[in-house]
């Protein structure tokens, strides 16, 4: 068990649309699982701080600071934190392969081209971009329903940091409706969101965003 409190560096604030989304969820959700305390540090979305790049070379979040560890890479953390708490990972050798094997996937074989069609569609909002898009990511969607079809969780029989990842990661192309074709990958999300930490990691990111609303406005 991890014995002391870390802490998880996120944005100060961020604009509506990015609530509920920022990867300092994940970190949250992993320490709420493994019952680590936490405490929040923030920067600023913008203009990016000096001393964040210093810690993040990206400009992004989240960040963990660990004791003497500062680090950044969500896929990363958790594997930190997987590595000191039973809650998120088991001990057997290859049973801890499968979970590294599906943190790898979830981060380099499914986020990027679900990003690339979540990006099309709200950022580029270019409507021929996220059909190519769309056809680089159903298909890669499609052997994911595969794998969990036949499976409560995606790695080791069991939930794991690997479930935080992809769950995540196919949260985001939820909100947007592509899983709408995928009905066993929204029933594999539906499994994991429901869980007690992860409701709390994500009404604690939002009270997070409130409270600096309420700053904002106080001036
Ligand atoms: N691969 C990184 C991605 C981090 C990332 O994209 N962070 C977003 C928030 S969810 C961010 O900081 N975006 C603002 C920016 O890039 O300026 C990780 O998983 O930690």
């Amino acid at each position: 068990m991890h014995d002391r409190a870390i802490t998880i560096v996120t944005y100060e604030w961020v604009p509506a649309f990015a609530r509920g989304f920022v990867r300092d969820l994940r970190v949250r959700w992993a320490a709420e699982e493994a019952g680590v305390a936490y405490s929040i540090e923030t920067t600023p979305v913008r203009p990016k701080a000096e001393a964040h790049r210093a810690i993040q070379p990206f400009e992004q979040v989240p960040v963990l600071k660990d004791g003497a560890v500062t680090m950044f890479e969500s896929g990363a953390i958790l594997w930190r934190l997987g590595e000191r708490s039973p809650a998120l990972m088991p001990q057997e050798d290859a049973a801890r392969a499968e979970t590294m094997q599906w943190l790898f996937a979830a981060l380099s074989s499914v986020e990027p081209l679900t990003n690339g069609w979540v990006l099309a569609r709200t950022v580029d909002k270019d409507a021929a971009q996220a059909e190519r898009a769309a056809g680089r990511m159903n298909p890669r969607l499609a052997a994911l329903a595969r794998v969990v079809e036949t499976r409560a969780h995606i790695a080791a029989g069991r939930f794991t940091i690997a479930d935080i990842l992809m769950a995540d990661v196919l949260r985001v192309v939820d909100s947007q409706g592509g899983l709408d074709a995928h009905p066993a990958l929204a029933a594999y999300l539906a499994r994991q969101t429901a869980r007690p930490a992860f409701r709390k990691a994500l009404d604690d990111q939002m009270a997070h965003w409130a409270a600096a609303d309420s700053r904002r406005a106080a001036g």
